[in-house]
């Protein structure tokens, strides 16, 4: 068998591990078809990496920011000329359908176009001062070297909201992408690399989470990290890099719900909690995992939903007409598996779906049927817990208040949805809802870069992406300049 062997990149320069160890990266649509392999970086690559951002650094936060913003833009030109080949590198490493892998792409270009905007902003605040003669003012400054640890399921786009806002403010970078999908990150600091990116300001470490993405963690020399990925891990992450005081971002789970009010547009209703649940095979952060039905509607939404998850093409995301792809590792089969069984043991009804896909093609990846669960109680684990599959869980509520209660009920707050006619109720779920992002009339799924993108309670810490990047890969300075030539006290040290 003969595949592509790739490298990490450090200060410039194409490099094995140190170790030579590599990582196999396989289609989960079809074992057979091995993708490449990749570098399994330990602890000296990632040294190595940090040193060259280090060194990069001293002159990268020294090029105007404008400047490095048109790096930017040519690298979305780049991504756009490269798109479709990019889009099906990522649906073979990945698995997602190849329209999808398209707009995960697409997503990196947009962000690379509004953050070079950027360049041209990173806005200041002047303010006047309490003495006479004296300007003051607070500017942006970038925070040095940076750690981007990336998850699998937006395998370009996420990567580009933390690389992209992270160089136009003057940091340099080193980025572990996730072990599943590495080729995605190759292929956008490709893109930075033949935009004229200088040597040294990104470097990308290949590798596993404890081996790779732990020295980065704890480097002393890395300034900031932002991460993406479960609460599991991020809790972990926010640990470790504790102990070295760097600010973290983290951007983890959800367990989004769209709420169906009696009064919605039931078909607009059907068709955004199938997309909002089966796109990307459930395997967004901001994927509907609960559908809240008002009791008027709920069994003829049911039947309907039910009906049209079952006509669902499941299949290589390669092939066009497929509609749901593979997951992306055995490990994500068994999370949907056991997830269904809890379910069922608590009481839930399975409508449709449930099981691994495993005859004919399917046997060649890692395929689970969409799967609709009913009957399901607010208290239940599969209402609570994260699955990160094609899993999807149905409850009925009476009221309005009661619907928006049980969407708060749970430990995370990423993205909600609410569908209904009624203007009223929809300002009063906009204001209730605890989440990051509230939709009317649209689903759970399909953030614009240009907004704020996390969430509340332990989805996040606090951070946002998209509008918020550029507030955590910076730090203020305050600026005094006194133009009075005499010592002038401030007000506290000239009491009279
Ligand atoms: C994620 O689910 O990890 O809003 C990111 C969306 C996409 C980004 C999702 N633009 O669905």
């Amino acid at each position: 068998m003969t595949y592509p062997v790739y490298r990490n990149l450090i200060d410039g320069q194409w490099l094995p591990a140190r170790s030579g160890k590599t990582i196999l990266n396989l289609n989960p649509a079809d074992h057979a078809d091995v993708v490449g392999a990749f570098p399994s970086s330990s602890a000296e690559d990632v040294a190595q990496a940090v040193a060259a951002a280090k060194k990069a650094y001293t002159t990268w936060r020294l090029v105007p920011a404008p400047k490095r913003a048109e790096i930017l833009v040519r690298a979305g030109l780049l991504l756009q000329e490269r798109k479709e080949q990019y889009a099906r590198d990522m649906t073979r490493e990945m698995g997602k359908v190849l329209a999808e892998t398209r707009g995960d792409v697409q997503e990196a270009i947009d962000e690379a176009f509004y953050v070079a905007g950027e360049g041209r902003r990173l806005f200041g605040v002047t303010t006047p001062s309490e003495l006479q003669n004296k300007f003051a003012m607070s500017v942006r400054m970038p925070l040095g070297v940076v750690g981007l640890i990336t998850p699998w399921n937006f395998p370009m786009a996420i990567p580009s909201w933390k690389l992209f806002p992270a160089l136009v403010a003057g940091n340099t970078c080193v980025i572990k992408p996730a072990t599943d999908t590495p080729l995605s990150t190759y292929n956008l600091v490709q893109a930075l690399v033949d935009a004229g990116l200088p040597a040294g300001v990104v470097n990308l470490v290949s590798g596993s989470g404890s081996a790779t993405g732990t020295p980065l963690l704890e480097h002393p020399d890395v300034r900031a990290i932002s991460f993406t990925g479960s609460s599991e891990v991020g809790s972990l992450v926010g640990q470790r890099a504790a102990a070295t005081f760097k600010p973290v971002s983290l951007e983890m789970g959800g367990k989004n719900a769209q709420i169906v009010l009696n009064d919605a547009n039931l078909d607009l209703a059907l068709d955004g909690a199938l997309w909002g649940a089966f796109g990307t095979t459930g395997q967004r952060c901001t994927a509907t995992s609960r559908i809240l039905l008002q009791k008027g509607i709920a069994e003829k939404f049911t039947t309907e939903f039910v009906t049209r998850a079952r006509a669902l093409k499941v299949g290589n995301g390669l092939d066009e007409s497929v509609e749901v792809g593979p997951q992306v590792n055995a490990g994500q089969i068994e999370t949907s598996k056991k997830y269904v069984e809890i379910a069922l043991a608590e009481g839930a009804k399975l409508l449709t779906g449930g099981h691994a896909l495993t005859e004919g093609a399917y046997s060649k990846g890692t395929f689970f049927e969409p799967t609709v669960l009913g009957g399901v109680t607010p208290t239940m684990r599969i209402a609570r817990e994260e699955v990160f599959g094609p899993v999807v869980s149905l409850i009925e509520f009476e009221s309005f208040e009661q619907g928006l209660e049980i969407a708060n009920s749970i430990d995370y707050g990423l993205s909600t949805a609410l569908y209904t006619k009624d203007v009223n109720r929809a300002f009063a779920a906009i204001r209730d809802l605890e989440a990051g992002i509230t939709y009317i009339n649209a689903p759970t799924i399909g953030a614009e870069v240009h907004l704020p993108f996390g969430g509340v309670k332990q989805t996040g810490n606090g951070h946002r992406e998209g509008l918020g990047a550029i507030e955590f890969f910076t730090t203020w300075k305050a600026v005094y300049v006194d133009y009075s030539d005499k010592l002038q006290r401030a007000q506290i040290d000239n009491a009279e």
